[in-house]
This record gives structure tokens, C-alpha cells and sequence, in this order.
């Protein structure tokens, strides 16, 4: 089976990237993905200014995923912009991931997008947990309607949003309600699901210095959540809007089962950060094994088909 396959008119040719924060901070990093076999890239959220993050250790795998407190460590917009604008077509078929501490902060982000000459794929992220003082914006739907409002009423490129995860029906309605309402492109689900713990059993402490140990939950912990995500919002939002799948990725089985739920696009983050960039012709291959057997000839045909009881 070819794995070739269309996004927002785009064609690529692997439903598989990288997830946003994993493996996207550094120009060398960025390149490493450019040369593996994932069909795109995505950046690391960038802010206006340059930021160093929060203190180490920030990062730990656990038994069954990750576990993060990184804080928004990334170059700032102006790195991340000039790599992908100067990529091929400027980077028409790259994401670039991108977050605001405030309104204005997020405005004055998409402006310079705006003008700028990228010809590639906005995400904003509405979701990032770990920086203490800025709430998850993305769990305040008045709020994110008001950013919404005046985002669209500039910027003409095309943008998605990254979402946290929700966890009632209820709020899967209120904010696909809000999406509807806009001309965006794509939402991804899901971020991690935002401070978790662990305790490390050898010394009895937490495995994380930032937020008294608090941190982003990611890797086979949260696929069920990404799982239901992508299948509530696939139930609800308008057809135009495309939905990327991340969470918990480790085998083929795994992005099959996101794109059976309605996505489009696949994203890997905890296990491309154990595994390296070589994960991507892996799951490749292993996605390729079930889709032949099943006798799928194109991803189209299988995307959001999950059968109810
Ligand atoms: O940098 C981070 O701490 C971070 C971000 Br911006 C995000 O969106 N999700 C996450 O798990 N960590």
C-alpha cells in the first residue's frame, strides 16, 4: 500500500511527523527529521523572544511514556520562520508551531507569519501545560473564542490548533461549537495530558525540578485519551476541518487506530524521543503490513471509519 497521501490540498508522502516539542528545536534537529522517512515536520513552538526554559531535569521516560516540564525552551519565532521560508517553496510543506504569552503576543506572531514569505501550515498551540502563571488557554472557551475572533480577522494563511485534552462530553461539544465558527484548517489532538506525576520508587522523590514536579503526560499513557479526541471532535467538527492524531504512538497498530478514529495526520513525540528519527520507517512499514492485509489501497479509504456496536 502507497502511504501517499493528501492534507490541506498538500500531498505528502507519509501520514507520519514528528510531534511538536520532539526533536524540532535545533536547526540540526530539524534536519535529522528532513532526512528520515516522516512525511513532514513540525517546529518547535516558538515565542516572540528566545527562551531558555525551565530547570533541569525537566524530561524523564517513565515505564509507560513521558513525562515533561520543558517550559517552553525554543529559539524564538525569527529561527524557526527563517528555516522554514527558506526551504523549498518556502517551506509550503513544513508546520511551524507557535504560541503567545498573551493576545497581543499571539497577534503580533501571526502578523509576522502573515507577512512573511512562508507558504507552509500554521499551528498554534492553545495547550502548552508547563509554563507556571499561563493556564492551559484552550480549557477557557470564552477566552479562546476571543482569540479566535481576532486571529481570523487578519490572518489568511493556513492554521490549525493544538488542543489539550478534554475529558467530558460536554466540553468536546462547547469548544467544537467554537471551531465550527472559524475558517480553520486543522485541529490536532491531543497535547499531554498537563501535570501529571511520578514518583521515582529508588529515592521517593519526584523525577522533575520544575513545578514542584508536575509535568506533561505523554507516550502509551495517553493513547485512550488521544484516541477519544480525535474520535469526538471527527464527530463533530464540520467536514473541511481536518484532524492531526497525536498521543501515544508506538507501533503501526497504534496510527492506524488514530486514523480510524478521523485522522488525517499522524504525529509521534515520547517515542521518537526514545527512539530517534528512525521510528518513522518503522511505523511506516509496520502500518504498510496492516494495510495490505486488510486490503486498504489508499488511507482515504479507512480514515475516520471506526464502526460503532
Ligand atoms: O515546552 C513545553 O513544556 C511543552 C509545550 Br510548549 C507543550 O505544548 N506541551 C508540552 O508537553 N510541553
Amino acid at each position: 500500500t502507497n502511504l501517499t497521501h493528501e492534507f490541506l490540498g498538500r500531498t505528502f508522502t507519509s501520514p507520519l511527523m514528528n510531534a511538536a516539542g520532539v526533536h524540532c528545536e535545533s536547526i540540526s534537529e530539524l534536519r535529522e527529521l528532513q532526512q528520515s522517512a516522516a512525511g513532514t515536520l513540525i517546529t518547535k513552538t516558538a515565542t516572540l523572544q528566545p527562551r531558555q526554559g525551565n530547570q533541569s531535569p525537566r524530561y524523564a521516560d517513565l515505564p509507560f511514556g513521558s513525562l515533561n516540564a520543558m517550559g517552553l525552551p525554543n529559539f524564538g519565532l525569527d529561527y524557526y520562520l527563517d528555516f522554514v521560508s527558506t526551504q523549498p517553496a518556502n517551506g509550503r510543506q513544513l508546520f511551524l508551531s507557535v504560541t503567545g504569552f498573551s493576545t497581543a503576543e499571539t497577534l503580533e506572531l501571526l502578523h509576522k507569519i502573515s507577512a512573511s514569505d512562508f507558504q507552509g501550515i500554521t499551528e498554534l498551540n492553545l495547550s502548552c501545560p508547563n509554563v507556571e502563571g499561563h493556564p492551559q488557554l484552550a480549557y477557557d472557551f470564552a477566552a479562546t473564542k476571543q482569540l479566535l475572533q481576532q486571529v481570523f480577522n487578519f490572518f489568511d494563511k493556513p492554521l490549525g490548533i493544538k488542543l489539550p485534552p478534554y475529558f467530558d462530553l460536554a466540553h468536546f461539544d462547547q469548544m467544537a461549537t467554537i471551531i465550527n465558527q472559524f475558517p480553520i484548517a486543522y485541529v490536532n489532538c491531543i497535547n499531554s495530558i498537563g501535570n501529571g506525576l511520578f514518583i521515582d520508587p529508588q529515592t521517593d522523590t519526584v523525577v522533575t525540578r520544575p513545578k514542584t514536579g508536575f509535568g506533561g503526560i505523554g507516550g502509551a499513557y495517553v493513547k485512550p485519551t488521544a484516541l477519544a479526541n480525535v474520535w469526538a471532535f471527527h464527530q463533530r467538527l464540520e467536514s473541511r476541518i481536518a484532524i492531526i492524531g497525536t498521543g501515544g504512538v508506538r507501533t503501526g497498530r497504534d496510527v492506524y487506530e488514530l486514523l480510524l478514529c478521523g485522522a488525517s495526520m499522524v504525529q509521534v513525540g515520547t517515542q521518537l524521543h526514545q527512539e530517534g528519527v528512525d521510528v518513522f520507517a518503522r511505523l511506516e512499514t509496520e502500518l504498510q503490513e496492516i494495510l495490505t492485509a486488510k486490503k486498504i489501497d489508499q488511507l482515504t479509504d479507512m480514515i475516520g471509519q471506526l464502526q460503532t456496536l
